[in-house]
């Protein structure tokens, strides 16, 4: 008799420390269901050769990651941190982002984007992948936590393209670059954020009918 109530005290025993267990597993992980900004990262822009090039990240199954270089691919050059979805195309820095995330339970938080070192391996608590393929100017850029993909949103970065001068981005400087220019100057159509950097040719910090003329100098060869 007193070994069958030991038995039984010794069943309930791990009965309750089974409940205990599965109760606590349940409560710690959380599932997300929705992700809104609170503070975008503090890197708006990315810049030709600086943070970006023509080409994709090479990750070899031993050996240090190189740049390779490929025409009309675009790749940034932030390597703070690993991503798994589109490691060839680069990453996105996201230091000073903060997320509301809120979770299944109706519970929700603020989390800031840190990154822990394992090795020699980065391991962002968020991740981040473009839409599609990164190009020149405005790009839409999705965030998700790796343990829910589905769940997201969204804000966009600004690749900054080719050289002073080339307002519109398309590789050269002509006359439709001036064109812009002038066409904000007389309040027919504002130049966008992206733009107004690459109006002031002649660097005096603004932009202004002076840069639209040193564009149709260079576009017609006069120096
Ligand atoms: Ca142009
Ligand atoms: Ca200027």
């Amino acid at each position: 008799m007193k070994t069958a109530k030991r038995a039984l005290a010794i069943l309930l025993a791990a009965i309750l420390m089974a409940s205990c267990f599965c109760f606590t597993s349940f409560a710690a992980v959380k599932t997300p269901k929705s992700m809104s900004i609170v503070t975008l990262p503090t890197k708006k822009y990315y810049y030709k050769d600086t943070d970006w090039g023509y080409g994709y990240w090479d990750f070899p199954e031993s050996g240090t990651p190189s740049f390779k270089a490929k025409n009309n691919l675009i790749s940034l050059k932030y390597n703070g941190g690993m991503h798994h979805k589109y490691e060839d195309r680069g990453m996105i820095d996201l230091r000073g982002l903060v997320v509301k995330v809120t979770y299944t339970d109706g519970s929700s938080e603020n989390l800031s984007y840190y990154e822990t070192v394992r090795n020699t391996t980065v391991i962002p608590n968020i991740y981040a992948s473009p839409s599609k393929e990164y190009f020149v100017g405005e790009n839409t850029i999705e965030i998700y936590f790796d343990s829910a993909p589905s769940v997201y949103t969204t804000f966009k970065i600004n690749i900054l393209g080719y050289k002073l001068g080339d307002v519109n981005n398309d590789g050269s400087i002509n006359s439709s670059d001036a064109l812009l220019i002038l066409s904000d100057v007389v309040d027919i159509k504002k130049l966008n954020s992206n733009q107004k950097i690459y109006a002031d040719l002649n660097g005096d910090s603004k932009y202004s009918s002076a840069d639209a003329l040193a564009i149709l100098r260079i576009s017609v060869g006069i120096k």
